[in-house]
C-alpha cells in the first residue's frame, strides 16, 4: 500500500517505466530521409529558438539571420542564449536536458564537441536511442500530401517503421481555400473553388485516397481563432462538415482540430511568426452536439480555451482533450492544465503531446512533462489517501497506462 509519504516517489517510478505514445510530432519515419530532423544545428534552430534569438539581438535584421547557412545560425543562437546569458527559457533548457540525457557536457563554449557527436549517430539507430531514453513506443506523425516531398516518397512507398503512426493533416488542402483546390486539381482531383457537390465528392476522394495510402489514425487541422460552425458561407466549415467528418466517420477515426492560431502575425520570422488567439468554446460543443458519430480530438492555444474545453469535454463524450500545444507547452501551464483536468476530467483525456519538429526533442519534451505531470498526479492521489482511500501501485500503474497509452485513438 502507499501512503502520502511514498505516493510521489511511486508515481515517478511508475512513469519512468511507462512507454507513452506520442500523439502528435512532426517527425518523420527515418526511412523519409531527410525529412526526420535530428542533431544539435537541428535543435538549436528550432523555431522557438529563433523567435527568442531576436529578441536577445533587436538589432539583428531578419534576412541577415535567414540567409546564414544552418550551422552559422546554431552557432549565434548558442553564443547568443547559451554563452552570453543564461539559457533560462524552457526551449532552451530543453536542449541542455538533451545534452544531458545523451552524456554530453551542456556547458561547452562552442558546437564542435557535440556536433562531432552527433556526426556519429545513423538515422535509425539513433532513433531507438531516442525513443528508450525519452520512453516513447510511438509516435504519430503529421503527413502533408499536398508536400511535393512528401508526396513523391509515400507514392515511391517504403517499409514503414510501425513506431510511427501516420496522421492526415488537411490545412494545406483546406485552409486557404480555393487555393488548396488547386493544388488539389494538380494531383488528380476533379475540384472546382465552388462547394458543389462534385468538388466535395472529390475532397472526400483525396481524404480517403491518403488515409489509405498513410494507414492514418486520424486526421488533424490547426484552425484560426475565428473558426465558426454554424457558418453556411465558410468554406472551411463546409469542407469540414461535409467533407472531412463524412469521411472521418466511414473510417471511424478521429478528427484532431487544434484551434487558436493566428497564422504569420509576424511574416518575417516564418514558422516563428505565428501567435495565439481565443477562439469560441461554443463552435467546437455546436460540433460535438450536431456530429455525435464522430469523435474528437480538441486542443486550443489560448490558456484561457483550455479551462472551457475541460467543461466543454464534460458535456460530450465525444470530446478528447489533448496536450499542452506550444505556447502552453511549458511548466507553469503544463502544471494548471493537467491539474485542471484531472479536477474536472479524471483521467479522461491525453495529458500532453510533445509536438516535437526535431527527433531530440522527444528526449526533454517527455522528460520535463512527466515530472511535472507526475507531481500533480501524486498531489491528487495524497487527496485519496487522505480521504482514506488506499492506493496502491498497481492502481497507479493502471491508471497512468490509460492516460498515455493512446487508447482514446484507437479506430472505432
Ligand atoms: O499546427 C501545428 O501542428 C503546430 O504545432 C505547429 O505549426 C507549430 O509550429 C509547432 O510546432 C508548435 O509547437
Ligand atoms: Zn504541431
Amino acid at each position: 500500500m502507499t501512503t502520502a509519504k511514498s505516493i510521489r516517489k511511486t508515481v515517478s517510478a511508475v512513469l519512468a517505466r511507462t512507454t507513452v505514445v506520442d500523439i502528435h510530432t512532426h517527425l518523420f519515419d527515418s526511412a523519409l530521409g531527410p525529412l526526420l530532423l535530428w542533431g544539435i544545428d537541428e535543435l538549436l534552430t528550432y523555431h522557438y529558438l529563433v523567435a527568442e534569438c531576436f529578441r536577445a539581438r533587436p538589432d539583428m535584421e531578419y534576412p541577415a539571420f535567414f540567409t546564414m547557412s544552418k550551422s552559422r545560425q546554431a552557432d549565434l543562437i548558442w553564443s547568443e542564449l547559451f554563452c552570453k546569458r543564461s539559457p533560462i527559457s524552457e526551449a532552451c533548457r530543453g536542449v541542455l536536458t538533451v545534452l544531458q540525457a545523451l552524456g554530453l557536457d551542456p556547458n561547452e563554449a562552442s558546437l564542435a564537441a557535440y556536433r562531432r557527436y552527433f556526426a556519429g549517430q545513423t538515422g535509425r539507430g539513433y532513433v531507438d536511442k531516442v525513443f528508450k531514453l525519452a520512453g516513447i513506443s510511438r509516435v504519430y506523425m503529421t503527413n502533408d500530401p499536398l508536400n511535393p516531398e512528401e508526396r513523391t516518397a509515400w507514392e515511391k512507398g517504403f517499409k514503414r517503421d510501425p513506431r510511427f503512426l501516420g496522421v492526415l493533416r488537411l490545412d494545406s488542402a483546406l485552409m486557404a481555400w480555393p487555393k488548396g483546390a488547386e493544388t488539389l486539381k494538380g494531383i488528380g482531383y476533379d475540384v472546382d473553388s465552388s462547394l458543389s457537390g462534385q468538388t466535395l465528392a472529390e475532397v472526400r476522394r483525396y481524404l480517403d485516397d491518403w488515409c489509405r495510402r498513410l494507414d492514418a489514425r486520424y486526421m488533424a487541422i490547426s484552425l484560426p481563432p475565428s473558426f465558426r460552425y454554424p457558418a453556411a458561407t465558410h468554406s472551411l466549415t463546409n469542407l469540414m462538415i461535409k467533407a472531412v467528418f463524412p469521411v472521418a466517420r466511414e473510417r471511424g477515426i478521429p478528427v484532431a482540430m487544434m484551434i487558436g492560431v493566428k497564422k504569420l502575425v509576424n511574416p518575417a520570422l516564418g514558422d516563428a511568426g505565428d501567435s495565439v488567439g481565443k477562439a469560441d468554446i461554443a463552435t467546437l460543443e455546436q460540433i460535438a452536439g450536431d456530429f455525435p458519430d464522430n469523435r474528437f480530438l480538441a486542443t486550443y492555444l489560448s490558456r484561457e480555451n483550455m479551462h472551457e474545453l475541460c467543461v466543454a469535454a464534460r458535456k460530450f463524450k465525444n470530446i478528447t482533450p489533448f496536450g499542452c500545444w506550444w505556447f502552453l507547452n511549458n511548466p507553469s501551464l503544463i502544471r494548471e492544465i493537467t491539474a485542471m483536468r484531472l479536477e474536472l476530467l479524471g483521467l479522461s483525456f491525453i495529458p500532453q503531446h510533445s509536438d516535437a519538429r526535431v527527433l531530440d526533442q522527444l528526449i526533454y519534451k517527455w522528460i520535463h512533462s512527466r515530472a511535472i505531470i507526475g507531481d500533480v498526479l501524486a498531489d491528487k492521489y495524497e487527496d485519496l489517501i487522505r480521504a482514506g482511500r488506499r492506493v496502491t501501485e498497481a492502481d497507479i500503474t493502471r491508471d497512468i497506462r490509460m492516460l498515455f497509452d493512446g487508447a482514446r485513438l484507437q479506430p472505432n
